[in-house]
């Protein structure tokens, strides 16, 4: 049975989830609970390996939708049970930069994979293990893609090959969140993420803050 408390990030890309997981894991960790921070895909060696290979390899172009759903799940089944149960059991606060509603959004909406079939991917991947709060961060698509180019000034702008996909995909995969926020009405609590990043800070902790004194303390 798990002891520990597992809060998710979702979003759209550049809605500012790992500035927010930054700032959240402080202060957690100033109350004194043990926090863990993760990402998805990757959060384990063979998940990083995944990671490249759905993102950056010079050889992912023919990759087709069926292989990144199983990629993207390959990754979670190895962060799932090298990571996170061991964490939860022991008391952690576990915060994850996306995980299985990012694969209903990208792969099925916005992919157009059978959505059952991708349920049942999920399903297979991550066994009992779900998060306790899942915070979506809500920014209009205009702002996710100007802090998708403000986060590289210094480099020149490249896309990986997730990112390099039509509009008509990320409108899809937007409508794909509408639609999680609006059936999970109990896991999941938007956020307007628009804001400036202290606001959005706040808005977090008035959610996160009344969770915490059962879990996770040294
Ligand atoms: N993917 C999938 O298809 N299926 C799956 O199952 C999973 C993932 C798990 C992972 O990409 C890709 O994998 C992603 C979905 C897909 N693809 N796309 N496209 P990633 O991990 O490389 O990146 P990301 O998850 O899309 O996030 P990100 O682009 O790194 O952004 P972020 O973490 O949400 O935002 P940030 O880095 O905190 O902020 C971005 C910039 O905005 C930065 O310069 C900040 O300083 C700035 N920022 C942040 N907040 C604010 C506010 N409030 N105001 C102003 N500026 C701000």
């Amino acid at each position: 049975m798990s002891k520990g408390f597992f809060i998710t990030f979702e979003g759209t890309e550049g809605c500012g989830k790992s500035t927010q997981i930054a700032a959240l894991a402080e202060r957690i960790h100033a109350l004194g609970h043990r926090v863990r921070t993760l990402r998805e895909p990757g959060g384990t060696p063979i998940g990083e390996e995944i990671r490249h290979t759905l993102k950056h390899s010079k050889d992912n172009h023919a990759m087709t939708a069926e292989a990144e759903l199983l990629l993207m799940n390959a990754s979670r089944a190895q962060l799932v049970r090298e990571i996170i149960r061991p964490a939860l059991a022991n008391g952690e606060i576990v915060l994850c930069d996306r995980f299985y509603d990012s694969t209903t959004a990208y792969q099925g909406y916005g992919r157009q994979l059978d959505l059952a079939k991708v349920k049942s991917v999920i399903e297979f991947a991550v066994g009992e293990t779900k998060p306790n709060l899942t915070l979506f961060l809500h920014v209009p698509a205009e702002v996710s893609a100007e802090r998708v180019r403000s986060r590289q000034t210094n480099l020149p702008f490249v896309r990986d090959r997730i990112e390099e996909a039509d509009q008509q995909f990320f409108a899809r995969v937007a409508e794909g969140f509408r639609a999680i926020v609006a059936t999970e009405t109990q896991r999941v609590k938007a956020i307007n993420a628009a804001r400036p990043i202290e606001d959005v800070c706040a808005a977090i902790w008035e959610i996160v803050q009344p969770m915490l004194p059962k879990v996770g303390r040294w």
